[in-house]
């Protein structure tokens, strides 16, 4: 292969980002087997939470009054608000135009009329061809979540077949509400009780081994406040170390956890009510020091914690760092985020997932994300090359490959699917 000269590094790095099959490790996105689950079009990618909050910047409207309307009107009411009364600077909302564009609609008549009929031209199904070509994705990780009832009945009859949709064993309502979840372990069948007592650490084991092998889990997952402690004296301490953390062991899994989200701050706006908190780095260096045989995927929500989690990583083996998530998804923190993970890590890192809850959203994270961390690459390649050290296409690609999907892939100790 060619080495690559330094005035060719853009063109090279974005051919390399473009050819990469990229493996989306964090998503709320099902195949189409799940049936509603699945949002896709227009009017959900509009609709978006994120687009929810924006949207009540520029309205006194009550939050309920909003939530009584339909989805099409929801979604009328924000294109008004964000896109023809106010210029769509924010990252959510140009993903929307860029989305439309990527799949060859024209934005600038801004006739969303014209955008519905084109979304309504296919089925579920060809949507997620068009979309998976589109933004070229190859493989996502759901967010599959036993506790909920509807994609517990998908499970319980024999799942699903559409390999590009991989599975993640999320157990929030297990290790965030277990006062709750224990009632429901035990109209399944498992003999717990509300105290951690031997039988019911045996029988939550039991819970997450089965579940985790019925869904053919790359890993279990938890989204965490910023308080989030271990060790410490709570249920929530004692199922990890007890229960999560031995089970993942033995199946040889992940453990991910998304640490900083402070949930519903605002309650009057569902899903877009969520906020950040800073949070504490010390229980991911007991956890990995502790258990060095469990492996551990770690994203934390607040800008303030990404230095330490990456010197964290340093240390740890067993710790990958990933994605950049949520409300730090957009272009000036992703760069600034990368570009300090490259310095602090090289290449041992996953640089982003896109958290997609829309169908539709993984062409403008992929895009607008391969933008972001191709501009950082090019730096550091050329600051590379700059020592006299030569670059060749294949390692570029290697390298790229790596950080788009490979790195995950290895991290679980499985080939790509
Ligand atoms: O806990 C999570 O998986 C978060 O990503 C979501 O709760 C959040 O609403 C989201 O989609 C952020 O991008
Ligand atoms: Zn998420």
């Amino acid at each position: 292969m060619a080495l690559v000269k330094r005035e060719q590094l853009p063109q090279a790095v974005e051919g390399a980002l473009a050819a990469a099959p990229v493996t989306d490790l964090h998503t709320h996105i099902y195949s189409a087997a799940f049936g509603d689950l699945l949002l896709w079009g227009v009017d959900e990618l509009i609709t978006y939470h994120y687009l929810i909050a924006e949207n009540f910047r520029y309205t006194g409207m009550p939050f309920a009054q909003y939530f009584r309307l339909g989805k099409k009107e929801q979604a009328e009411l924000i294109w008004q608000n964000l896109f023809l009364d106010n210029s769509p600077l924010s990252e959510a909302q140009r993903g929307v135009l860029t989305t439309l564009k990527r799949l060859g609609l024209d934005v600038a008549p801004r006739n969303f009329a014209a955008f519905r009929e084109f979304c309504s031209s296919f089925t579920a199904g060809q949507y997620i061809d068009k979309i998976f070509a589109t933004s070229g994705v190859k493989t996502v990780i759901m967010t599959n979540d036993p506790f909920d009832a509807r994609e517990r009945a998908v499970w319980l009859a024999g799942g699903h077949g559409d390999k590009r949709f991989q599975a993640a064993l999320r157990i929030d309502p297990l290790l965030n509400g277990y006062d709750q979840s224990y009632l429901l372990l035990r109209e399944w069948g498992y003999a717990v009780e509300k105290r951690l007592d031997a039988k019911t650490v045996e029988e939550i084991k039991r819970f997450l081994r089965e579940w985790a092998q019925r869904m053919k889990a790359l890993y279990m997952a938890v989204s965490l406040p910023p308080t989030f402690a271990v060790p410490e004296d709570s249920t929530r301490s004692r199922l990890i170390e007890e229960c999560v953390l031995p089970v993942a062991c033995e199946l040889d899994i992940p453990f991910a956890m998304m640490i900083g989200v402070n949930k519903r701050v605002n309650d009057k706006l569902g899903d877009a009510g969520d906020s950040v908190g800073k949070s504490s780095v010390r229980p991911l260096e007991y956890m990995c020091e502790k258990y060095p045989e469990n492996k551990f995927l770690v994203t934390m929500l607040a800008r303030e914690n990404q230095h330490e989690l990456a010197v964290t990583a340093r240390k740890f083996r067993n710790l990958l760092v990933f994605g950049c998530w949520w409300f730090m998804n957009n272009p000036s923190l992703v760069e600034e985020i990368t570009r300090m993970r490259l310095e602090l890590l090289g290449l041992s890192f996953v640089p982003q997932h896109s958290d997609a809850r829309i169908l539709d959203q993984l062409v403008y994270k992929w895009e607008h994300s391969r933008r972001t961390i191709g501009k950082v690459l090019v730096d550091k390649y050329s600051d590379l090359m700059a020592t006299g050290w030569t670059v060749d296409e294949a390692e570029l690609g290697r390298d790229i490959a790596g950080l788009m999907g490979d790195n995950f892939w290895k991290f679980v100790g499985k080939k790509p699917l």
